[in-house]
This record gives C-alpha cells, sequence and structure tokens, in this order.
C-alpha cells in the first residue's frame, strides 16, 4: 500500500489504538465536565469552568507532545489536554470538591488551576496569560542545560492581548527557545466576542516576533495534532517558538457564574454545536473501520461508572484542615507538600 492510501492518522505516525485513545480522552473530559455543571447545579461544588467544544484540539495537542519529557502550562479550560497528559479522573474530581488530597493544589486553587509535579504541569495563576511567560522560563532552560524537551502552553484568544502574551513571544522569539504557544480561539472573553477583542489575525501575530503562526481548525483532531507535531520538532531542532492558533467554539457559559444567553443567542451556540470535533472525530473512525456504535456505548457505560467512582470518591474525602491553611505560603524546613 503507498502512503497515498493510508488513513490519514497513519500517515500522521499515529497509530489506530493512538486514535482510539485519543476519542477515549476527549469523551472522558466532556462526561467529566457535563458531571461538574450538574454537581454544581445540585450545589456540591461551588464554581465550574466548562471546557465543552475545546475537548478536540486539547487532546490532539497532548498527543502530539511527549509525557515525562516536555513540560505543560495548560490554562483553565484543559481537562482534556490534562487527562490526555496522565491526570486522571479521580484527581479532577479532587480539585472541583476542593479536598485535601487534590493533586493540584490540595484544594486551594480554584477548579481549573492545574498543578501536577510527576506529570510536568506547572502550577499556574489566576490572572490570565501568566503562564506564557513561564512556558517561556522553561523553554531557556531546556535550552541553557541543553535539554531536548519543549515547553507547551495554552490560553484564551481574549488574553492575547495581555502584556505577557506579548513579552513572552517576543523574548522566546529573540532567543530562539523551544516553545509552543497554543491559543485556544473559542471566540469569546467572558461576553466579549472576537470581533471586539481583536481586529486583526492572532496567529500573524507570530511573523511580529519572527516565528510562525499557524491557524487551524480546532475542531479537526488530525490538523492539531499535524501542527503541534511540526512545532515540536521545530522547537527540538533549535529553530526556536510556533504560535498555534486553534479555532473552537466555547459551548457553555464563560463559568456557572455567567447567563451567556445575555450577549449570545441559543441559535449560535446550536450552530457552533453542530461543528464539535467529538462526534467529527467518532465519525472519522467509524469511516476508518475502527469504531462501531455498539463500542461507542460500552465506552460511555465505562466512563459513566470511571466518573461516578470518582465523584463518590471526591465527594466523600476530607477537607484540607483550617490549621493548615498558611501551608505552603511560607516555606517551612525540610517540608514536603503532602500533594507533592
Ligand atoms: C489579568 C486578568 N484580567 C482579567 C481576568 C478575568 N478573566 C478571567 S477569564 C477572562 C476571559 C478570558 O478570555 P479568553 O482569554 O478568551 O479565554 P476563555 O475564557 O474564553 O477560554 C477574564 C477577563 C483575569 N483572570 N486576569
Ligand atoms: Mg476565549
Amino acid at each position: 500500500m503507498s502512503i497515498g492510501q493510508l488513513a490519514k492518522h497513519r500517515r500522521l505516525g499515529l497509530s489506530d489504538q493512538d486514535v482510539i485513545e485519543m476519542y477515549t480522552y476527549m469523551l472522558k473530559a466532556r462526561k467529566f465536565d457535563e458531571r461538574s455543571l450538574l454537581l454544581q447545579r445540585a450545589g456540591k461544588i461551588a464554581f465550574h469552568v466548562s471546557g465543552i467544544g475545546q475537548e478536540t484540539a486539547q487532546v490532539a495537542a497532548a498527543f502530539a507532545l511527549q509525557k515525562g519529557k516536555d513540560y505543560f502550562l495548560p490554562y483553565y479550560r484543559d481537562y482534556a489536554f490534562v487527562l490526555a497528559v496522565g491526570m486522571t479522573m479521580k484527581e479532577l474530581m479532587l480539585s472541583v470538591f476542593a479536598k485535601a488530597e487534590d493533586p493540584n493544589s490540595g484544594g486551594r486553587q480554584m477548579p481549573g488551576h492545574f498543578s501536577h509535579k510527576k506529570i510536568h504541569i506547572v502550577t499556574g495563576s489566576s490572572p490570565v496569560t501568566t503562564q506564557v511567560p513561564h512556558a517561556v522560563g522553561f523553554a531557556l532552560a531546556a535550552k541553557m542545560q541543553r535539554q531536548d524537551f519543549v515547553a507547551f502552553t495554552t490560553f484564551g484568544e481574549g488574553s492575547s492581548n495581555q502584556g505577557d502574551f506579548h513579552e513572552g513571544c517576543n523574548f522566546a522569539g529573540v532567543h530562539k527557545l523551544p516553545v509552543i504557544f497554543m491559543c485556544e480561539n473559542n471566540q469569546y472573553a467572558i461576553s466579549i466576542p472576537l470581533h471586539k477583542q481583536v481586529a486583526g489575525n492572532i496567529s500573524e501575530r507570530a511573523l511580529g516576533y519572527g516565528f510562525p503562526g499557524y491557524k487551524v481548525d480546532g475542531n479537526d483532531a488530525l490538523e492539531v495534532y499535524r501542527v503541534v507535531k511540526e512545532a515540536r520538532e521545530r522547537a527540538v531542532r533549535g529553530e526556536g517558538p510556533t504560535l498555534i492558533e486553534a479555532v473552537m467554539y466555547r459551548i457553555s457559559p464563560h463559568s456557572t457564574a455567567d447567563n451567556d444567553l445575555l450577549y449570545r443567542t441559543k441559535e449560535e451556540v446550536e450552530e457552533n454545536r453542530a461543528k464539535d470535533g467529538i462526534p467529527r472525530f467518532k465519525q472519522y473512525l467509524i469511516d476508518n473501520g475502527l469504531w462501531s456504535e455498539q463500542q461507542d456505548e460500552e465506552l460511555l457505560e465505562a466512563i459513566k461508572r470511571e466518573v461516578n467512582e470518582a465523584t463518590d470518591y471526591a465527594e466523600k474525602a476530607p477537607y484540607p484542615k483550617p490549621e493548615d491553611t498558611l501551608r505552603h505560603v511560607y516555606a517551612e524546613d525540610g517540608e514536603v507538600p503532602a500533594w507533592q
């Protein structure tokens, strides 16, 4: 068989097993997210920021990176990304329930503020885009130490107007650092639509900093995989950073504290829901003879069990102790935090 006849994922170097796993992570994230929204409505958790509509690009990016080697600086909608690089459903649930055992912050940060030392997820902060210069710092370390890992960071399109983004890009461009900037352009920054945020094109901003920028359909898993993989290869060859703008749509409101129908219509949301990358990827698997409706039902059942078990576990787990409130704020001699 010639390479042109191979299914697209095979041409990109992904096995059949890889694409089935990618689909599994997308669905896991979606089901975690839907459960979290329900838990918030039921008053069991305080707050949730949803990543629904963004899972496809997140999983695709994760599969193009190297686990255990690269460093990840994700943003608050990246549940699918963190699951795909190794965080567990239970750990995510512990974080939304703000329990002591949560590896992200021991229940101290808002959910979605990821951190996991073992799987190279670098802790983030609430001011948007602070992770961008942090990622550049990791990339500088890779260059100074002559190591071949890359730093990968994500942020929203609204956040790409912050100074941190521009300073990070400029420094990374000047020093040709191994960093990948992926903008998850979900069309809104809370209530502000894209056309009121940016007059130009986000991916083209890279040109001003001396490195390539690519705009890609964020609902097309294999295209996102391709551009992130190429960006990684460029980075390890010493050719510097890449900016990727993955175009998608924030299907959920900004957060559980937002009423999105005050600034957009149901019709607009439905129109974009129809472009959701998850059913599209499922169809790709079916078309290539890798998946069936029956397998899909079985997978959904298995994920439901996993979500139920994680929810029960996290709900019953103890909260952090009040007397530990100031722990990890100031260094303590010989301290190794329990959640590390
Ligand atoms: C520096 C800073 N300014 C404002 C906020 C409040 N805020 C939180 S999320 C958000 C919108 C960000 O939009 P975007 O970057 O497009 O990401 P999205 O939420 O759409 O994924 C804002 C303004 C913040 N957290 N940090
Ligand atoms: Mg946005």
